[in-house]
């Protein structure tokens, strides 16, 4: 099967490192493709985004969650606690860190657009990611896990540092050592973002 990717995606990399830690990296062919400038994308994902999942049989899967999903069906073993409370509360914080995902890609996006530039945007979108870190501070991943929740969070924070979105760690030491700790697993190292 193929993965549609950027190297830089953060949703990407959530779907890389679900598939290195379900013991699955190596049957995900890695295909470049970049949904802002080629069109081609759209005829796979009307939405024109990645990443897509295009499977040898059946058609595309998207977005982001759904492939975690689907690539924990086909290891036969899941990173999303089965039932109940944890559940709702790991679904959640990947939703979370995925909409912090959106707020960062929307300023990275409005930062290349020629100028004048949207304070507007900026304000919003930055006000998404302090309140999202904010809680995320509170309420600092386990370190004694590493499922769907804490790998969303992990891929996020990693693109707010290589897109140099924000100083993050100013002010929340709780979640910086997490972060330290998360970004040291042999799955974040493998699928290190880097410019294509
Ligand atoms: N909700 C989607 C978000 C994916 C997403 O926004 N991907 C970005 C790249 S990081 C993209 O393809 N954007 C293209 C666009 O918005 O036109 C997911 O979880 O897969």
């Amino acid at each position: 099967m193929q993965l549609l990717y950027s190297p830089m995606s953060p949703f990407a990399r959530k779907v890389r490192v679900i598939a290195f830690e379900l013991g699955l990296a190596e049957r995900l062919a890695l295909t470049l493709a970049s949904p802002f400038t080629d069109e081609s994308v759209r005829a796979i994902n009307p939405l024109s985004k990645i990443p897509v999942l295009i499977l040898d049989d059946g058609p595309p899967i998207f977005d982001s969650p759904v492939i975690c999903e689907y690539l924990e069906h086909l290891a036969g073993r899941s990173l999303t606690p089965a039932a109940g409370p944890d559940r709702w509360a790991a679904l959640t914080v990947q939703a979370m860190a995925d909409g912090m995902g959106d707020a960062a890609v929307a300023i990275v996006r409005e930062r290349l657009r020629e100028g004048p530039h949207r304070q507007d945007l900026f304000d919003r979108q930055g006000a998404v990611l302090v309140a999202a870190l904010d809680l995320l501070e509170r309420r600092t991943p386990p370190s004694d896990r590493f499922e769907i929740g804490e790998i969303a969070v992990a891929a996020q924070l990693a693109y707010l540092d290589v897109r140099q979105v924000m100083d993050w760690r100013q002010g929340r030491p709780n979640l910086a050592a997490w972060y330290e700790t998360a970004s040291r697993r042999s799955a974040m190292v493998a699928t290190a973002p880097h410019l294509a």
